[in-house]
């Protein structure tokens, strides 16, 4: 029989996790083929390669001496907690990833929660010992601490440690005496992480992710937990309602390296990949068809955001993109939700618009990121937390912000978080920066990280992370600045907009091509007003305006898309095509704008 470690590499974002899976690959590709790699071959998607983030969980496997380790890596960021709770349905063991200068953050916390509930048995790392002012010592301790609070069993707390440089490419037992490999990592893996205990039986498996190819459309993913699933085998599919289907096994893939190996039967212990399987939801199980016995539900997140979508339709509609109606843009969310699991649509009152719920910004972001690459045009609302009713009270979503700052600008964040209804709760020294962490609703984040760079000249580090519904917290101020709208279509001038200057900042370069209504900037008080920036000499370039009239224009203020998703209010839309962003006002017209406003006050 295979002699199998199922483990999964968890920790808060950035701290490492798939530099280190990385390494492990390569390190175990050398023993057998000596080939060179590039780095991060795992974040495989371009916009995880871009952002430097991981987005979905991945499965690769290595054969270490007699022993088949599979190891699965897992996002970092809070948005994608849920898929890291249900991936460790699959593992033994973790490997717990500390920053050795930021030491436990918020998703270390909430990930480490959920791998001790399971039982797993935990590894930890501590990673990034290379960084100046790195404080292992510290870190290790209050991993122990955070274990200890989270009620971890005896056996858990007596876990591992390993310091190293998951990019320096070695781990061993003292930071102060790096090794020359990360092999130290692998014997520690098949020392003290249990082989996979299966109970004998008939065949189990719980589908715990899912992989998608146009090919052939959904593959099941999970851990055979007991007997043994065959090609072309009849299994039954046992379903949240208590249905249960019979269906037929077509193939079966183990993990194997970065890829997939085709067997024609996986035994009870291993992970594999499963197709063939139809209608399947994440928590079903697939049975033995004589001995029906479902595993125990997984949850499946609940989404704290909504966003409206809808289809573009500006003055500018159709010019930048190749999809653009509303058929599109429903077949294209549609098509979304058959894979990504947190997701969620619902269809309004009106054929163009969607209401599309998700796990947080940055998980609607890559969805409305990923759409313009492909060529959509679409409109999004401000974002929405969800509200809900518990016991006939409102309740609002939550959060545990924490953030790193220099002393000197630590006052302003207090502030900011307090204006927001936001709790301090811990303020301690942590290397030269201080630590700071609040309890504050999720509607208080929004727009947050944007007023405190500003205010920390770009310094404070900030984490969030969802913890639980409260009673509302009462209203909480807005943006305070209002918008400068234009009042025309056309090129903007560089004369125009240097007369405006001291009315706000623009997000606008002169030649920009603008419509009426468009929102432009931000104003430096707290009403809209709109402003005529198509004035004066048309020039047809930045230079020429430049030099010939003297004008000296300060640089335009540039969003990211998540900036701008939380800078927009009630009243505005983003504007997304495959070439642009720009932000408006929903009724272009400004009669139109003051009767709506009239009407909604
Ligand atoms: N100095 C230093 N940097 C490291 C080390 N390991 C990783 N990094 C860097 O940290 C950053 C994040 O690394 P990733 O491996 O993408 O982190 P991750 O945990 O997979 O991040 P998410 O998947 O987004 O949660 C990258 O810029 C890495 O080069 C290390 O040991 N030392
Ligand atoms: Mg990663």
């Amino acid at each position: 029989m295979l002699n199998i470690r199922n483990i999964a590499i968890i920790a808060h974002v950035d701290h490492g996790k798939t530099t280190l899976v990385d390494k492990i690959i390569h390190v175990s590709k050398i023993f057998r083929e000596n080939q060179q790699f590039d780095d991060l071959i795992l974040d495989s998607n371009d916009l995880e390669r871009e952002r430097g983030i991981t987005i979905l969980s991945k499965n690769v496997s290595i054969r270490y001496k007699d022993a088949k380790i599979n190891i699965i890596d897992t996002p970092g960021h809070a948005d994608f907690g849920g898929e890291v709770e249900r991936v460790l349905k699959m593992a033994d063991g973790v490997i717990l990833l500390v920053d050795a200068f930021e030491g436990p953050m918020p998703q270390t916390r909430f990930v480490l929660g959920k791998a001790l509930d399971l039982g797993l048995t935990p590894i930890v790392v501590v990673n990034k010992v290379d960084k100046e002012n790195c404080r292992p010592d510290e870190v290790h301790e209050a991993v122990f601490d955070l274990m200890f609070n989270l009620d971890a069993t005896e056996d858990q707390l007596d876990f591992q440690t390993l310091y190293g440089s998951a990019k320096q490419n070695w781990m061993g037992p003292d930071w102060k005496n790096p090794t020359d490999s990360i092999i130290p990592l692998l014997d520690a893996i098949l020392e003290h992480i249990p082989a996979p205990k299966i109970d004998a039986g008939t065949l189990q498996m719980q589908i715990t992710s899912l992989d998608y190819s146009s090919f052939v459309g959904r593959i099941a993913i999970g851990r055979v937990k007991r007997g043994v699933i065959k090609e072309g085998q009849q299994i039954a599919l046992m379903k949240a309602d208590g249905s249960v289907k019979k269906m037929k096994v077509k193939e079966l893939h183990v993990f194997e390296g970065l890829g997939k190996f085709r067997v024609v039967e996986v035994l009870a212990g291993d992970i594999c990949a499963v197709t063939g399987i139809e209608d399947f939801e994440i928590g079903d199980t697939i049975s033995d068809v004589d001995n029906l016995e479902a595993l125990p539900r997984i949850s499946i997140d609940e989404p704290t955001m909504n966003m409206l979508f809808t289809i573009n339709n500006s003055p500018f509609f159709g010019k930048e993109g190749k999809f653009v109606t509303s058929r599109h843009l429903r077949d294209r969310l549609m098509k979304e939700i058959e894979k990504n699991l947190a997701l969620r649509v619902e269809q309004t009152d009106s054929e163009d618009k969607f209401l599309v719920y998700g796990r947080g910004i940055l998980h609607l972001s890559i969805l409305i990121e990923t759409m313009r690459r492909e060529g959509y045009e679409l409109q999004v609302g401000q974002p929405q937390v969800i509200f809900k009713e518990i016991d006939g009270v409102k309740c609002e979503p939550i959060e545990t912000l924490v953030v790193d700052v220099p002393q000197e600008t630590s006052g302003k964040v207090i502030e900011l978080a307090t204006q927001r209804k936001g709790e301090l709760l811990v303020m301690e020294p942590k290397g030269d920066l201080l630590h700071l962490e609040f309890k504050i609703p999720s509607r208080g984040l929004i727009g947050l990280r944007n007023n405190m760079l500003t205010a920390t000249q770009g310094e404070a580090i900030m984490n969030h992370r969802f913890t639980a519904y409260e009673p509302f917290k009462g209203p909480i101020p807005g943006r305070v600045n209002g918008s400068l709208i234009s009042m025309d279509g056309g090129q903007c001038t560089a004369y125009a907009i240097d007369k405006l200057q001291d009315r706000g900042t623009f997000f606008i370069d002169p030649g920009d091509e603008l419509y009426a209504g468009q929102v432009i900037g931000e104003k430096s008080r707290d009403n809209d007003i709109v402003v005529n920036v198509q004035k004066g000499k048309k020039l047809t370039n930045m230079r020429a305006s430049g030099s010939d009239d003297n004008v000296r224009i300060i640089p335009a203020k540039k969003f990211s898309l998540e900036e701008s998703m939380e800078y927009i209010q009630k009243d505005e839309y983003l504007e997304i095509t495959p070439k642009a962003m720009r932000m408006r006002k929903i009724f272009l017209d400004e009669g139109e704008r003051s009767r709506m406003a009239k009407k909604d006050s």
